[in-house]
């Protein structure tokens, strides 16, 4: 478990079983309606509200808390399709009375002020939510679109081989790996990530998808090993704290590459003193930190703050999904570069990191 700020270990186990014993003595009819694994998931899910509500604390961001407690309804209506979707809104609303409630008792003055903050806001925003955006996620226009769906419908009935098969004979027809990369593979995996959100998929789909587009991914290695080596600038990548969801950093890698830079990739969930001992070790021009879980957030920033306090020579661009939750927390963060587009980190790096 990541540490917290606000709230240390020994006050979050207290501070979630409390929440939960609250929320039930709240709304009575959640023991009838949920089921033992159902009341544990209720369990876990409040470890993770409070996570985030440290985390957007911590960052004195606006959005990131609000933004997750409406993901979460959402998918609590996704998973109860049955029941009126105001139910869950009702449960949900109790469910940060019940926080703020237990806050108010175990936090000092001035934090839970903080906390009733975050929480007033949730509760504006999923009872007044902001008009909804365009309904199309464009998966299925623009250029491509016939060959993203047909390699996500191969995906979808576990057909893995041809669909690899399908990637592999994209790219020996000309289309540049690029492409296949931006407009192909990523569209496919967000695709997957919202058939998962809304029940259509299982869990098994989704990681045997995603399994499978790591190995078309790795159908651009010939490409890049066909290159001349040379004097390349070299570029360190990596996900940060906990974080699992590491195709984003590695597809940007596999981009770097593509365009003559040496990629090394740490991967994901990597503490931050390995990532100072890595810069140290490889003395990178530019360091990639990429993250998707808004909770894991305060740990870029703390790596972000490290990188400076060891007066480690090497630009930083931060980017990754979790971004977009924010209210711009990047501008505020002492970083060369933020985008939410991985060509136009490409582009800056190019013109602004001399050969
Ligand atoms: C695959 C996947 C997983 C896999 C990851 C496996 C792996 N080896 O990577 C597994 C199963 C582990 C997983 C776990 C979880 N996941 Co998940 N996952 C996904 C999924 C379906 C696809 C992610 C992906 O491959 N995207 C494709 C890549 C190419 O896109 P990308 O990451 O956005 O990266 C691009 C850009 O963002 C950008 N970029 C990235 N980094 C940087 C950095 C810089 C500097 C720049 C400029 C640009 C940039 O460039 C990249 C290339 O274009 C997404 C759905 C989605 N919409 O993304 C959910 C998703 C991210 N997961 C989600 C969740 C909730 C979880 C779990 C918490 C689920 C759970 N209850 O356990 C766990 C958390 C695990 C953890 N500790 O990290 C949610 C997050 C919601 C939220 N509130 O933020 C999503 C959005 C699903 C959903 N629709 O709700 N997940």
């Amino acid at each position: 478990m990541d540490e917290l700020r606000y709230f240390p270990r020994e006050l979050l186990l207290q501070a979630a079983h409390q929440v939960y014993m609250r929320n039930l003595e709240l709304d009575p009819s959640l023991t009838d309606q949920y089921d033992q694994r159902q009341l544990a998931r209720m369990y876990e899910d409040v470890f993770a509200n409070l996570q985030q509500l440290d985390a957007a604390m911590d960052l004195d961001d606006a959005r990131m808390f609000p933004e997750h407690v409406a993901w979460v309804l959402e998918l609590m209506q996704n998973l109860m399709p049955k029941i009126p979707s105001d139910v869950p809104l009702r449960q949900m609303v109790l469910h940060l009375r019940s926080m703020d409630e237990v806050l108010r008792r175990l936090l000092p003055a001035e934090f839970a002020d903080r906390a009733t903050l975050h929480l007033q806001r949730a509760i504006s925003r999923i009872e007044t939510p902001p008009p909804s955006g365009p309904a199309t996620s464009g998966f299925a226009t623009g250029r491509h679109a016939e060959l993203r769906a047909r390699y996500l419908a191969l995906l979808l009935e576990y057909r893995n081989k041809e669909a690899l098969h399908l990637i592999q004979d994209t790219a020996a027809s000309g289309v540049p790996m690029e492409q296949i990369l931006l407009e192909v593979l990523r569209p496919a995996q967000i695709e997957l990530g919202r058939l998962w959100y809304t029940r259509k998929i299982g869990v098994d789909v989704e990681h045997i998808g995603t399994s499978t587009t790591q190995q078309a991914m790795a159908l651009c290695f010939p490409e890049i090993l066909r290159r001349p080596g040379g004097e390349e600038r070299r570029v360190l990548a990596c996900c940060v704290g906990n974080e699992l969801h590491e195709v984003g950093i590695r597809m940007i890698t596999d981009l770097f590459e593509l365009r003559g830079w040496d990629c090394l990739l740490l991967g994901s969930s990597v503490p931050t003193p390995a990532v100072l001992d890595a810069l140290r070790n490889t003395r990178p021009a530019l360091v990639v930190l990429s993250v998707t879980l808004p909770r894991h957030l305060p740990i870029c920033l703390d790596i972000v703050r490290a990188i400076h306090r060891e007066g480690l020579d090497v630009k930083i661009a931060v980017g990754g999904r979790a971004f977009a939750s924010t209210d711009g927390i990047w501008s505020k963060w002492d970083i060369d570069f933020y985008s939410d587009d991985a060509v136009d980190l490409i582009d800056w790096a190019e013109r602004s990191l001399p050969r």
